[in-house]
């Protein structure tokens, strides 16, 4: 008999910065918050994880935040029951003793993997399709994506309502930026900055400089700020400092809690994002954005780049497509970004209308966790 209030177990190796962590944590408290489960969150690395949650206790082998269980998943494991559903997060190898342990449940557990965002068609072939078996114990993929039939993105219940009030009232965007330290000049528009060294930036400052409008940068501390460094002509860059290039004030912010970054994408102009939780945040926060996809080997990620780019400009005029797809390919190649962000500003209006289209769209798509949820449902 399946249990009436099912257990649900997430681990996550963290494999580098933050979007391993950054998925799993947002997957786990949402199942609790809104799906009323009892999640348990394993990860192996609490350091990464407190960026995020700064109330974390890297220390505690069990804690409990927001309602989720953590645990810290160390080399030493300690026996514990399966849960009835199990999802290894971006391939992650679930511990031995915890696969016999599914493994001599009475009803053996959904066993999932939670894989990384794709916009490629492939995926939608590929979702909910049995993968591997550990003895009897079957396990599925499960697909994030943009496209029917695919596993949908992560969205809290009230998320976009939440953004679109926040968005309405100025006062609550100026207090909120106050807070960070943000004094935002009235005509500059405001863009922030998350992304890997990317030796394309220093083109990209340089028009902002020129530009006859204003730009106030915010850039959160992290891997971009060499690059930030070397333009500006400075050395160990830190949160709260401010530097003035003609028209472009970059000012460095502290990494700020997950839930206040959401403010932050809200609050500006344009988000440059990466990875994939950023990226997927940015869309959320209905403005144009700029993505800086995670390298991997062979190049593969060009194709995944293609493939969004694809999904992403249909509905935009020639002229618009190709500015937003120049600036994007420009900035994943490293290359200089001068004409392609003219070309892009030349657009603005309409990709502004476009950005939050296209969010509209994929918020028709039932959410994440809502889908695994159903996949459970349907697979009891
Ligand atoms: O940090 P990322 O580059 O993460 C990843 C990992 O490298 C991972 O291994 C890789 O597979 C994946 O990308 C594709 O980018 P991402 O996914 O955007 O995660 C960043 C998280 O940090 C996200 O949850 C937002 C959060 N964040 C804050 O909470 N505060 C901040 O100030 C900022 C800038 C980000």
């Amino acid at each position: 008999m399946p249990e009436m209030n099912p257990r649900w177990d997430i681990f996550c190796t963290v494999v580098d910065n933050f979007g391993d962590i950054g998925v799993t944590w947002r997957l786990a408290r949402q199942l609790v918050a809104e799906h009323g489960l009892a999640v348990r969150l394993w990860v192996d690395d609490l350091r990464a994880f407190e960026r995020l949650c700064p109330a974390i206790d890297i220390h505690a082998a069990q804690q409990r935040q927001e309602n989720v269980e953590v645990r810290q998943w160390s080399g030493e494991w300690q026996p514990t029951a399966a849960a009835d559903v199990v999802i290894a997060a971006f391939a992650c190898q679930l511990p031995a003793a915890y696969m016999e342990a599914m493994a001599e449940r009475e009803q053996p557990p959904l066993w999932m993997n939670l894989d990384y965002l794709s916009a490629e068609d492939w995926v939608i072939g590929c979702h909910g399709l049995p993968s591997v078996k550990f003895r009897h114990v079957q396990k599925f993929f499960f697909f994030p994506g943009f496209q029917k039939g695919t596993g949908g993105l992560l969205r809290e219940r009230n998320l976009l309502e939440q953004r679109r009030q926040f968005q309405q009232r100025p006062e609550a965007q100026r207090e909120f930026l106050q807070g960070l330290g943000i004094d935002r000049a009235p005509d500059a528009q405001l863009i922030s900055l998350f992304a890997y060294e990317n030796t394309g930036l220093a083109s990209w400052l340089d028009s902002m400089a020129a530009d006859s409008t204003a730009t106030h940068l915010l850039v959160p501390e992290g891997r971009i700020l060499g690059d930030v460094e070397r333009w500006l002509g400075v050395d160990g860059l830190s949160a709260g400092d401010l530097h003035r290039r003609e028209a472009l004030t970059v000012q460095v912010l502290p990494f700020v809690r997950q839930d206040q970054y959401d403010l932050l994408l809200w609050s500006c102009d344009f988000n440059a994002v990466r990875g994939e939780d950023s990226f997927v945040r940015a869309q959320w926060a209905g403005r144009p954005l700029l993505w800086h996809i995670y390298q991997q080997e062979e190049d593969v990620h060009l194709d995944k780049l293609e493939a969004f780019l694809e999904l992403y400009t249909k509905g935009l005029s020639t002229p618009a497509r190709e500015a937003i797809s120049g600036l994007w390919r420009a900035w994943n190649a490293g290359e200089k970004m001068t004409d392609h962000w003219q070309s892009t500003r030349k657009h603005w209006p309409e990709l502004e209308k476009h950005a939050e289209t296209w969010c509209l769209e994929q918020a028709l798509q039932a959410d994440l966790a809502t889908a695994l949820v159903q996949f459970y449902g349907n697979w009891i």
